[in-house]
């Protein structure tokens, strides 16, 4: 598999979370959520492409189309704290998202694995999952009853050296 020689091809991603606190509404429609629980979050690694809706940065992020990122990356693996039964998700297609509930702030392991013409070992990244507002993290008010919505996200720059042939190819066509 050849390389393409003095190339570097980047592609950049956003990882972070959502998260706000649980109702008292909720809890009376789902008496599954432990009682100690006091957040709902959405762990997240999206493609930063412009392109992308703010829609695709809220709870949940359904329907956001993040095609371009799944040609390139395969399969995220994430981390949870190990309070979390079966705390080692895979996600192997986009949206490549965790939703949990919780009561605490912890460091997520996050695992990316490239398309097999990469021929690159997976890329960990780190993110502290972010419960709490604080003058940092914007608290963004919502208008449909709900508590406001804590976000925390990085962006990041994957970059790709002397990329196999075949993987430059993939990423320039798409
Ligand atoms: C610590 N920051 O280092 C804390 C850990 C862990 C939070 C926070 C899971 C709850 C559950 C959960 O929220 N863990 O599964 O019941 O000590």
């Amino acid at each position: 598999n050849k390389r393409v020689r003095g190339i570097q091809i980047a592609r950049p991603i956003v990882i972070g979370n959502t998260a706000r606190a649980i109702t008292a509404q909720e809890r009376e429609d789902d008496p599954n959520i432990p009682e100690t629980h006091t957040h709902r979050w959405t762990i997240s690694v999206r493609s930063a492409s412009p392109q992308l809706p703010d829609s695709a940065f809220d709870e949940g992020c359904e329907g956001v189309d993040d095609g371009s990122l799944s040609v390139w990356l395969r399969r995220v693996q994430i981390r949870l704290h190990d309070t979390y039964k079966d705390n080692n998700r895979t996600i192997d297609r986009a949206p490549f998202v965790v939703s949990e509930t919780g009561w605490g702030e912890f460091e997520v392991v996050l695992r990316l694995h490239f398309a097999a013409e990469a021929g690159e070992r997976p890329l960990v990244l780190h993110h502290m999952l972010k419960l709490h507002p604080w003058n940092v993290t914007r608290s963004i008010g919502r208008d449909d009853g709900l508590p406001p919505t804590v976000h925390s996200w990085q962006y990041d720059e994957i970059a790709f050296t002397d990329p196999h042939e075949s993987f430059y190819t993939l990423l320039t066509n798409n």
